[in-house]
């Protein structure tokens, strides 16, 4: 795994910066005789590049850790494979399109949108076959709405393993799509009477297919052709994707190039070998579509560590439900003995990630975080052992588990599990 060692070494200059102006001081406050405001700092003494230097800009130099990280042994090859969303780092309810994580099962397919085509077939009055140009003349809407792949946390059913909310929570991004509802290419093509089951496929090498069912797609799912506001990244699905909102990430199919309809499943590869749920007595729960409520503490935490002593300290994460929205989100700093309220700030919408506030006086002393979010549905996020209970521990997919870290007396975080 490649992983980051900052927040021991931050801790230090921090240490060091006090020490050397040799008296004690509140977090942020200012210091008489601070050489960065006392010298001009380069930035200010000369001038900067003009508006011609970054057509496409990018983050600051000094952002250069925030980015993707994959864990070598996950998988075999880079090609068939997944890198996980800096959870950690980001804060608000969007992801950036850049630090999305990325699934693919043959890599990333390069579509020219101009042979980029749509085809919708099977059980139709007349089959259709859609430009980028065409779905652009159909009425668009915007929708934000979090992808969680069903693996998401899937490492962690047998107990702690992954030492970060990147690698633990990261197979999750949140955006703003804009796209055309499904229901209008179907409508345009007629569904015949017998019109049960749809078949999305991918234009990729993996050809990836679902079987989606035809009451969701008249729902809610989107042909997506913009994230945040830009064309999707290839990584994404460019030039067009599904989005089948609340539901595993695995039937979100990108660079889609046919859906078939037909009157029943396909029971393909995707549904059966994989992404169904193996339970402790050998039989296999299938078509588990939702993503259940499920939230997690993204600071502190293993890759961000507390940098400062005791006193005030933010404590934030993400939550999110495939059934709805997040009606409330409980913290815990002792393991579940006694439960706070945490503030959910910014938009709260269907099927979207939210963010939510705990502020306290630390007392310096070794913290078990834990956060647990209510949805809309009113169902409350299970604690692992209550998962376990229910689920087996062979199963890798749907772990919508509490999830604690262990912080020490210097602000370090590690995950462990309690029970
Ligand atoms: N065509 C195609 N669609 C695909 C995949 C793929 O490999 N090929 N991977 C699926 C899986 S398993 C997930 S979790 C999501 C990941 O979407 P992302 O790469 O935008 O994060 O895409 C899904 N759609
Ligand atoms: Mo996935």
């Amino acid at each position: 795994m490649e992983s980051e060692k900052r927040g021991p070494s931050r801790r230090g200059f921090l240490t060091g910066g006090l020490a050397m102006g040799g008296a004690a001081m509140a977090a942020g406050a200012a210091q008489a005789g601070e050489k960065a405001i006392l010298e001009l700092p380069p930035w200010t003494t000369q001038l900067g590049d003009g508006v011609d230097a970054r057509p496409y800009g990018t983050p600051s130099q000094f952002e250069a850790h925030v980015r993707r990280r994959n864990v070598a042994w996950l998988t075999a090859d880079p090609v068939s494979s997944v890198n996980f969303t800096p959870l950690h780092e980001l804060d608000g309810i969007i992801t950036p399109n850049g630090l999305c994580f990325e699934r693919h099962h043959s890599g990333i397919a390069e579509v020219d949108p101009a042979e980029w085509r749509l085809m919708i077939h099977g059980l139709v009055e007349k089959p259709l076959v859609f430009t980028l140009e065409d779905l652009k003349r159909f009425p668009r809407v915007n929708r934000i709405h979090f992808l969680e792949c069903a693996a998401n946390s899937g490492m962690e059913w047998r107990g702690a393993q992954l030492n970060g909310c990147q690698f633990t929570h990261g197979m999750i991004h949140n955006v703003m799509y804009t796209g055309v509802p499904l229901k209008a290419l179907l409508d345009e093509a007629g569904l015949k009477p017998n019109a049960k089951w749809l078949l999305p496929e991918g234009g990729d090498a993996a050809a990836m297919t679902r079987s989606v069912p035809l009451f969701k797609a008249l729902d809610d799912c989107l042909i997506a052709f913009k994230m945040n506001g830009e064309a999707l990244r290839p990584e994404q699905g460019y030039p067009a994707r599904l989005v089948v909102p609340g539901w595993e990430g695995n039937m979100w199919v990108k660079w889609i190039r046919r859906i078939e309809v037909g009157d029943q499943p396909w029971h393909h590869r995707e549904e059966t070998s994989k992404y169904t749920d193996l339970m402790a007595n050998g039989q296999a729960r299938r078509f588990t579509w939702e993503m259940d409520v499920k939230s997690v503490i993204t600071n502190p935490s293993p890759q961000a560590p507390i940098v400062h002593g005791p006193g005030p300290l933010v404590v934030t994460g993400v939550a999110w439900s495939g059934r709805g929205t997040v009606r409330e989100v409980h913290v815990t700093t002792d393991g579940g003995n006694n439960w706070h309220q945490a503030r959910i700030d910014g938009p709260s919408l269907d099927r979207s990630m939210h963010r939510f506030y705990y502020e306290f006086d630390w007392d310096g002393k070794p913290l078990l975080l834990q956060s647990r979010a209510v949805d809309s549905e009113g169902m409350v996020q299970p604690t692992k052992d209550r998962l376990r209970e229910v689920r087996g521990v062979n199963s890798i997919y749907h772990n919508n588990g509490i999830q604690t870290w262990h912080v020490r007396e210097n602000g370090e975080a590690e995950n462990v599990e309690v029970s």
